[in-house]
Order: C-alpha cells, then sequence, then structure tokens
C-alpha cells in the first residue's frame, strides 16, 4: 500500500495501490499518517512522495469507499485526512510531491500540502469533486487559493476541470516540469536546499506559511521574531564566520 524508502539524505514515500490508480483509502491514508511520523524521525533532508505505476500519483479519496457513510463518519474522514496532510507542515523536513501522472481530488491535495510540485510529462491534475456533487475535504478549498489565488482556485474547484503541467506550472500549482527522468528531477530539486541548515529551513517554511494567514503588520512582527531566532542558531553563526572567511559553511543543524 505504501513504501518508504531512504536515498542517502532524500526519502521517497511511494503511495503503491496502482489497481486502484492510488487512490487514498482511510487506511492508505492513516498509513501515510504513520509513514511520515516515522520519516520525521529519520536522519534525512529532504522527503519526495510520489505515487506507483506508469498511470497515477493519486486518483483522489477511494470513491468505493465513500459511498453509504454517515454523515458524522464523514466528517471524520475529512477530519482524518486534513490531520495527516497537516503533518506536512510541520515536518522538519521539506517535501516534494514528484507527480507522475493523474492527481485529482484528494491526490491534488496531497500534492498541495507538500512544500514543492514537479510534474512529469504525463501529470494531469485537478479537483473534480464536484463532478461528485462533493467538494474538496482534504484542504483543496484552502490551499489552492493560496498556491494560485481566489479566482483560479474557484474555476477550477467549480468546474472540476482537468489541468495539464504546462498550464499547472504557468500558474504556480507546479513549481517545475521534469524533462528527464521525474524522481531524478524532484532529487535535484531537493539537492538545490540540502545543504542548508534545516532550522533555517523550518523557520522559513513557518514564516512564509503565515504570511497568507496574518495581516502585514502582524507577519512582519513574526518574521522579525523568526528571523531572529534563525540569527540566535550556531549554524547562523557559522554562515556569517564562513562567509568572512571565504569558506564553504558546514551547517550542523544546530
Ligand atoms: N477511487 C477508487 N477507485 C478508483 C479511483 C478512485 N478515486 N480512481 C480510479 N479508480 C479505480 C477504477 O475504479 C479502476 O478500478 P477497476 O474498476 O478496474 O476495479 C482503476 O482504478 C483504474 O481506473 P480507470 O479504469 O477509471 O482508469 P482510466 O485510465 O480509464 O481513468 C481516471 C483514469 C483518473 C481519469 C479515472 O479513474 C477517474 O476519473 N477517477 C476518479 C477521479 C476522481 O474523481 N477522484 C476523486 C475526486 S473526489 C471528503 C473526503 C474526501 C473528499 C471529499 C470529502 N470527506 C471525508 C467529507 C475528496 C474526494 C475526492 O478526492
Amino acid at each position: 500500500m505504501l513504501d518508504l524508502v531512504r536515498d542517502g539524505d532524500v526519502a521517497v514515500l511511494t503511495l503503491n495501490r496502482p489497481e486502484a490508480l492510488n487512490a487514498l483509502s482511510f487506511d492508505l491514508i492513516r498509513a501515510i499518517g504513520t509513514a511520515l511520523d516515522e520519516a520525521g524521525g529519520w536522519d534525512i533532508r529532504a522527503l519526495i512522495i510520489t505515487g506507483a505505476g506508469e498511470k497515477a500519483f493519486c486518483a483522489g479519496a477511494d470513491i468505493k469507499e465513500l459511498m453509504g457513510r454517515s454523515l458524522m463518519e464523514e466528517k471524520a474522514g475529512a477530519e482524518l485526512g486534513q490531520r495527516v496532510f497537516a503533518k506536512l507542515d510541520t515536518l522538519k523536513v521539506p517535501t516534494i510531491a514528484a507527480i507522475n501522472g493523474y492527481a485529482f481530488g484528494g491526490g491534488l491535495e496531497l500534492a498541495m500540502a507538500c512544500t514543492f510540485r514537479v510534474a512529469g510529462p504525463k501529470a494531469k491534475m485537478g479537483l473534480p469533486e464536484i463532478k461528485l456533487g462533493l467538494i474538496p475535504g482534504y484542504g483543496g478549498t484552502q490551499r489552492l487559493p493560496r498556491l494560485v489565488g481566489e479566482a483560479r482556485a474557484l474555476e477550477l474547484i467549480l468546474t472540476g476541470r482537468t489541468l495539464a503541467a504546462p498550464e499547472a506550472l504557468a500558474m504556480g500549482l507546479v513549481n517545475r516540469l521534469a524533462e528527464g527522468d521525474l524522481l531524478e528531477a524532484a532529487k535535484a530539486l531537493a539537492g538545490e536546499f540540502t545543504g542548508y541548515g534545516l532550522p533555517a529551513l523550518a523557520l522559513a517554511r513557518s514564516a512564509v506559511q503565515r504570511a497568507l494567514t496574518l495581516p502585514l503588520a502582524e507577519g512582519l512582527r513574526t518574521e522579525a521574531e523568526l528571523s531572529t531566532l534563525a540569527y540566535r542558531t550556531q549554524d547562523a553563526a557559522e554562515g556569517l564566520a564562513a562567509f568572512v572567511e571565504k569558506r564553504k559553511p558546514h551547517f550542523r543543524d544546530l
């Protein structure tokens, strides 16, 4: 159902239900939560999430499982998905969704909860819940407007239309298109930040996450506090000293 493997500094979490296009059963969502907890305890510097098989990153919530549930079961299901995906916000390392094929509904919501998204040439994505008489339940109505703005988010959620990778790139929904091997492209992106200190990476993520929820004055106050915290780390002392001494810094996550 799920594979979590380590490759040097980077862990790769692969949704592995290709017979159902890696659809998110509640068991799979729980397993993602457990895997994120496990990866959080590893000595890694980035986590990549991708899908097994040729066709799909993840085709969304398991539609068959959504049928015939009570209102309260459904609410608990939405809260479970939101809680698990929110773990990505606070994971100690940045995350990258390597979108290898279909990323629909909950699948795109999972990708949007990652820090970055890299799309392969076969990536197709959207929030098609409206076609099922539903609306997104795992964070899509909140994360999509933060990534692409309200007007585009409303268009995508109300029409349920499918985007190919170039359009997703143009609107900022994905960060990069992979020209060759997708996993290599995701690892190359990871390689651009894995040399930096985890405390500074985490403080920067935290500050940016708050930019979209706080009024400007409060956001600036938060930035002053978090940047001061970063300044107090040993990594900052090392980074400043390395510049002055004209050498490469050696960050130790301290
Ligand atoms: N769930 C379960 N099975 C799925 C699935 C899904 N989302 N998507 C595909 N499959 C299964 C198919 O049923 C098929 O299985 P068999 O029938 O062979 O047993 C197998 O995967 C291959 O699929 P297809 O034969 O359909 O493959 P195609 O290449 O022809 O089409 C497709 C690929 C991705 C275009 C098509 O499968 C498709 O449209 N899939 C559904 C996409 C979708 O609508 N996703 C769900 C979005 S809704 C909430 C919780 C969550 C949500 C809302 C509320 N609460 C708890 C309140 C969010 C819901 C969503 O994510």
